[in-house]
């Protein structure tokens, strides 16, 4: 059976996950609403580029029982036999300066389930809401939330010079475009770019597998978390993100 790529979406309540969600499937499955205040975990398969895609549009999260939800749903993929995951997706909103302190306590609890490099290798973060009339104005926002997402990288794993750790890609897009077509275009192939660069991330490092994962016993298995990151090898995969960023003019951000 050929490989699924298993996405773990999360960020605050009414960041734009499920209606990103649908904007990979590019078509509405996921629930998604204004002023969503869902609270539940959806999980569809779909199959782009020829990729076989398993999304986990995760509940927003609040302050309350984020750790017993984090919980439950790893032992519920467990018990489903879903059992590594393959991107963890940060979708946050950049009108919202103040998230990042709601993030850091988040990406707290996720680092007692999941390894900090496991954890890191495997994350991307998405900007929803980035209107193109409202680009300058944002930029601000955005240039904040990524340097006090920075520190909060730094303080919690230490990212800086650390060789095993990939830096996280950040990527600008907007799902509520109606039929706006060259910034449909755009967008998705922003999402392209940003499945192709999971891909090779797929190559280098390795999926993070469900079964291994002891609740509370990440110390135990970092211990032997020291890896060798490797270029990827698929210089056709390099050549496409390489042409997609130029013909949509597709703006991504790296840490620095
Ligand atoms: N303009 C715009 N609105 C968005 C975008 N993403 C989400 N929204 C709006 O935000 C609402 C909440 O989004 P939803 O995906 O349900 O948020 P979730 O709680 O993170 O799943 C949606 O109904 C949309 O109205 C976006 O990229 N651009
Ligand atoms: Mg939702």
């Amino acid at each position: 059976m050929s490989k699924i790529y298993r996405i773990f979406v999360f960020g605050p309540l009414g960041s734009g996950k499920s209606q990103l969600c649908n904007f990979i499937f590019m078509k509405k499955v996921f629930d998604a609403r204004p002023q969503s205040c869902s609270q539940t975990v959806d999980i569809f398969n779909t199959k782009r580029n020829g990729l076989n895609l398993e999304i986990i549009d995760y509940a927003g999260y609040t302050e309350y029982k984020a750790e017993n939800d984090l919980r439950e749903i790893m032992h519920e993929l467990k018990d489903k036999k879903l059992n590594s995951l393959d991107l963890f997706l940060l979708v946050i909103n950049p009108f919202y300066v103040r998230y990042p302190s709601d993030t850091k306590n988040y990406i707290k609890l996720i680092l007692n389930t999941f390894t900090p490099i496991e954890f890191f290798n495997h994350l991307g973060i998405i900007f929803t809401h980035c209107y193109a009339c409202l680009k300058e104005k944002l930029r601000k926002n955005i240039d904040i939330i990524v340097m006090q997402l920075n520190q909060i990288f730094e303080e919690l794993i230490g990212i800086k010079n650390n060789p095993n750790i990939i830096l996280p890609k950040i990527y600008e897009i907007d799902t509520e475009l109606d039929d706006n077509e060259k910034y449909i275009e755009k967008y998705q192939a922003t999402i392209d770019v940003l499945l192709l660069n999971m891909e090779k991330n797929y190559e280098i490092c390795g999926e993070i597998s469900i079964q291994d994962i002891k609740f509370g016993g990440v110390n135990e298995r970092l211990e032997n978390e020291v890896i060798k990151l490797e270029e990827s090898k698929d210089e056709n995969r390099e050549k496409k993100i390489e042409e997609l960023i130029k013909k949509y003019d597709i703006c991504i951000h790296s840490f620095s």
